[in-house]
Parts: structure tokens; C-alpha cells; sequence
């Protein structure tokens, strides 16, 4: 007997509230996930966006791309402002001057997370405010000329970590923001990149489904910063799941699976090679990412294991 393959038809939202006409940089990935997580947040929600790129190309005087109630706050304090919304919300709904809860959501680069608004965060968690936590991570700090970050890679150059006879670019290796959430004992973690959207978008519906601190970390391609071509922004990010750079998983209350999985990861080079920042490596210090990659992937997979 013949079989046929079920077609599954899978449709994201039509409705965007990141609208067009913003100032990203052709072939930005960041503000592609932006416009992802919008669409699936859609409209009840309020936004504390932290100062960094996504803010800065949405909302030049006077007009804005944002279709939802949002604010522009300091570099350091998106989870503080959006704890004070949904503390604010709370006692409204009690006091019966509110009964339309809308969603809310903090969200900052990987500078504004996992540098200067850190402190914020931790603190947002352990009081176990009703939020969603987005981290854009280009794995700088873009917006302000390509600094580094502690989200910047092993190896990568970047202004402020510049690969030369002296250095051979960033020195230290990533930190390991989900694995601070998870640390936090809060009930929803999850990597996410804009190359795997129905896998984000379905990410960010658990994460504000769920009762209580919630926290997203999406890998987010940026040509500018990663010195690459506009139109390889889908494909970098694909690379860096295949490759095993950047896993993407969930850890449900402490439950770690991995969404996306392979029965082989393709060798690093084939994500390193494309991008200018990775450029001057030499083939020691390449084989030494890889084998950082195999150990953390391992490390994983132990977890989900577990
Ligand atoms: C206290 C403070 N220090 C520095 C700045 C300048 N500044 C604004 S955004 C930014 C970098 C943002 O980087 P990141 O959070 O990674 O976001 P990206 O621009 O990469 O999306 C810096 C250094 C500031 N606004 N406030
Ligand atoms: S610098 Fe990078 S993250 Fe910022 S708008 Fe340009 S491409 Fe996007
Ligand atoms: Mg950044």
C-alpha cells in the first residue's frame, strides 16, 4: 500500500506588533525574533524594553513601531519596571480597578541582561513576579559600535576585544545565562533562535502560559556585529544550532529537553568560517572551541538525561 506524508499545516499569526518601517540593519536577526515573539505575545501585553538596539531602531521621535503598550526603560532596569507593572496590575485586579490582566514582558540585549541589568533580574526572580524575560542575544553590545559582552563567544573580535598580534579576540568564554535562570529555581527556561520560528514562538506561548517568572534566550543573528553577509541571518542561526554552539532546549520546573536535536553535530567550522568576527582564528584555537562545544553539549544532554 502506498503511504502518504500527513501535511501539518503549521500558520504564524498575520498580525504584527513590531510594525515595518523600522531602522534595523538589512538582514537583522534580532529584530526578525522581535517581530516573532510580538506575533505570538499579540496584543494584551505590556512591554519594558531595556536601552539596546531593538529600542533604538523602534522608537526614533516622534514616531514608534510598537502596536502595544510600551516603555523605554534605562539600560540596567527592564525586570524592575516591567515587577512594578505586574505588582501594580495585581493590587488594581484586587481592588477590582482592573480585571483585564494584560501579559507582561521585560526584554534587553545580552549587554542589558547579562552585564548591567543582572541584578534587576535576580532580584525579579526571587520575588517570583508573573513575567516573561526575553533575551536578544547578538552576543554584544551592538547599538553602541560592537563592545563586548559577557554573551560574546570565545575568539570572537569585537571592538573592545580586537584580534591582533597580542590577542586573538574575546578571552573568556560565554557565560551561561540559562543555566543562572534554572539556578533560580523558576518554573520555565528556554533557548530560542529566529532561524527555528514556530519552535520560538511556540517557547514564548508556554513561557507567559506558565504562573510566575518565566525566562527566553534567543540567540539572535546580527550582520553588522558578526561580520557577515544580510542575507545569511536564518542561515547563521541555523548553523549555530546543527553545530551544537547553541542548543535549543527547555527546562520546564527544572526538566531539562532539548527541542531540537541531531543524530550528528556538524563541525564548527562550517558556522566559524562565514563570519568576520571568527576570521583570524587559528586552526589551534578553532579545534579548542570545538571541543568546548562538544563538552557543553554533553553536559546537556546529561541533563535532559538526568
Ligand atoms: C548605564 C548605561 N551605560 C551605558 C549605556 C550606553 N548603552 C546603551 S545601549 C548599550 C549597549 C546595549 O547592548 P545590548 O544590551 O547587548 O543590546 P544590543 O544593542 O546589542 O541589542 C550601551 C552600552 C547606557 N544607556 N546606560
Ligand atoms: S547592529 Fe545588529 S542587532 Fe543591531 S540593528 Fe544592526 S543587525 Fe540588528
Ligand atoms: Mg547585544
Amino acid at each position: 500500500m502506498e503511504s502518504f506524508a500527513v501535511f501539518v499545516p503549521r500558520l504564524v499569526p498575520q498580525k504584527d506588533y513590531l510594525a515595518p518601517g523600522h531602522r534595523a540593519c538589512i538582514g537583522c536577526g534580532e529584530a526578525l525574533a522581535l517581530r516573532l515573539v510580538m506575533k505570538a505575545l499579540g496584543r494584551n501585553v505590556i512591554v519594558s524594553n531595556a536601552t539596546g538596539c531593538m529600542e533604538i531602531i523602534s522608537s526614533p521621535f516622534p514616531t514608534t513601531s510598537w502596536r502595544v503598550p510600551w516603555i523605554h526603560t534605562l539600560f540596567e532596569n527592564a525586570a524592575a519596571v516591567a515587577s512594578g507593572i505586574e505588582a501594580a496590575q495585581k493590587i488594581m485586579n484586587e481592588k477590582g480597578s482592573r480585571t483585564n490582566m494584560a501579559k507582561v514582558v521585560a526584554m534587553g540585549g545580552d549587554g542589558a541582561t547579562l552585564d548591567i541589568g543582572i541584578q534587576a533580574l535576580s532580584g525579579a526572580w526571587e520575588r517570583g513576579h508573573d513575567m516573561l524575560y526575553v533575551c536578544f542575544d547578538n552576543e554584544a553590545y551592538m547599538n553602541t559600535g560592537i563592545q563586548r559582552s559577557s554573551g560574546t563567544p570565545f575568539g570572537a573580535a569585537t571592538t573592545t576585544s580586537p584580534a591582533g598580534k597580542v590577542s586573538i579576540g574575546q578571552s573568556t568564554w560565554k557565560k551561561n545565562m540559562p543555566s543562572i535562570a534554572v539556578a533560580h529555581d523558576i518554573p520555565y527556561v528556554a533557548t530560542a533562535c529566529p532561524s527555528y520560528p514556530f519552535d520560538l514562538m511556540e517557547k514564548v506561548n508556554k513561557a507567559v502560559a506558565t504562573k510566575g517568572p518565566s525566562y527566553l534566550h534567543v540567540l539572535s543573528p546580527c550582520p553588522t556585529g558578526w561580520r557577515h553577509g544580510g542575507d545569511l541571518s536564518v542561515k547563521m542561526g541555523r548553523l549555530a544550532v546543527e553545530t551544537g554552539v547553541f542548543p535549543l532546549y527547555e527546562v520546564v520546573n527544572g526538566k531539562y529537553k532539548l527541542t531540537v536535536d541531531f543524530p550528528k553535530l556538524r563541525p564548527v567550522t562550517d558556522y566559524l568560517t562565514p563570519q568576520g568576527r571568527f576570521r583570524h582564528l587559528p586552526k589551534d584555537e578553532v579545534e579548542r572551541i570545538q571541543k568546548g562545544v562538544i563538552r557543553e553539549y554533553e553536559k546537556l544532554k546529561k541533563k535532559v538525561e538526568a
